[in-house]
């Protein structure tokens, strides 16, 4: 018989670990793992035994960044020997981000990787935290498991295709555009065809993460400024959250003008719909054929969350823009179905 599991837990921040204070939850250093201990369950025999490391400082999710993204990554790949899996324990109110940035950093890790929170403090009455927590520390211990996973209530989700839905419900995560991985009911259960097959790979993070990417909700009436600000130096990547299958304003002068400027300056383009459902068509209008011409890359069916991730951590790696546009359209990590 195998012995028991050993689960690295960062808790990078967030309500889990939180307290209550004058001006509201916060995080408050050694909270998180004393709730742990004296939570029996998380400490029984069939549960793995998680080894918690706080971050410094820890954050509301509000304040995370993509160096942020990167410290945790890191973290993971340094542990990646010593551990059978990671949970991460994040605010939930930018997870879905550091959720897709893990599962586009950690390509080749080949071991699980559980991005979880909660929206009532562990230690506080009706958390959800224990059993989030739980819940991934036991999908944390799967050997059948190789990819970043978004578990939350009763869903488990792949990371990279995760999106916040409810600021208040326990089940507060959804992937709109794939069926979940798994659910966790009675029973812990996974759809094993989903799973991803990744083969162990060594990984070369970036030295830094990029964040001169910026992200632009298309909306009747927007002014040209704010498209020219979003393609000004020093952007390199623009996700553009378009209308539809990915149309654009081609009526208006001024924002056809701001559009061709940035393509004059090869800023690379990825397009995603406001839709929470379907998929960007590029080429479907005529509507879209402004954007066609500045080299955007339809998104496909990738969410916000994971197109931004994508762009931040490819143009970090440090490829031309073209091989950059090339990798948007490609399925790196489950964020999208081709
Ligand atoms: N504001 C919190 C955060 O994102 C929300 C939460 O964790 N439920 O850090």
């Amino acid at each position: 018989m195998s012995g028991r599991k050993r689960i690295y837990v960062a808790y990078f921040g967030g309500t889990i670990g939180m307290m209550p204070t004058a001006s509201g939850y916060a995080p408050v250093r050694g909270h998180l793992g004393s709730q742990i201990r004296q939570t029996p369950e998380l400490n029984a025999r069939d549960v793995p035994e998680l080894v918690v490391s706080e971050h410094e400082p820890l954050l509301d999710s509000a304040n995370a960044r993509p160096s942020d993204w990167l410290r945790i990554a890191r973290e993971i790949v340094e542990h990646r020997h010593s551990f059978d899996g990671f949970v991460v324990l994040h605010g939930t109110d930018t997870m879905a981000y550091t959720a897709s940035a893990l599962a586009f950093l950690l390509r080749g890790l080949g071991k699980p990787v559980i991005v979880t929170g909660s929206q009532i403090p562990l230690g506080v009455l009706r958390s959800d935290g224990r059993q989030n927590l739980l819940t991934s520390a036991l999908v944390a211990a799967r050997d059948d498991v190789r990819e970043v996973c978004l578990v939350f209530g009763s869903h488990i989700l792949a990371g990279a295709r995760a999106v916040k839905a409810s600021a208040s419900g326990f089940e507060a995560f959804t992937s709109p555009n794939a069926a979940p991985l798994g659910a966790a009911g009675v029973l812990i259960t996974l759809d094993e065809a989903r799973l991803r097959v990744t083969e162990r790979a060594p990984i070369a993070l970036p030295l830094a993460l990029d964040a001169n990417v910026a992200l632009l909700r298309l909306y009747p009436g927007m002014p040209a400024a704010l498209l020219r600000a979003a393609l000004a130096e020093p952007i390199k990547g623009l996700v553009i959250e378009a209308y539809g299958a990915g149309t654009f304003a081609d009526g208006d002068p001024y924002l056809l003008a701001a559009l061709a400027d940035g393509a004059r300056r090869d800023i690379v383009i990825a397009v995603v719909s406001q839709c929470a459902d379907g998929r960007v068509d590029l080429g479907a209008y005529a509507t879209s054929g402004p954007l066609i011409r500045a080299g955007a890359v339809g998104g496909l069916d990738m969410t916000t969350e994971a197109a931004y991730a994508k762009l931040v951590v490819l143009l970090s790696e440090g490829h031309p823009p073209a091989t950059v546009r090339a990798l948007l359209a490609q399925d790196l990590a489950g964020e999208l179905t081709p």
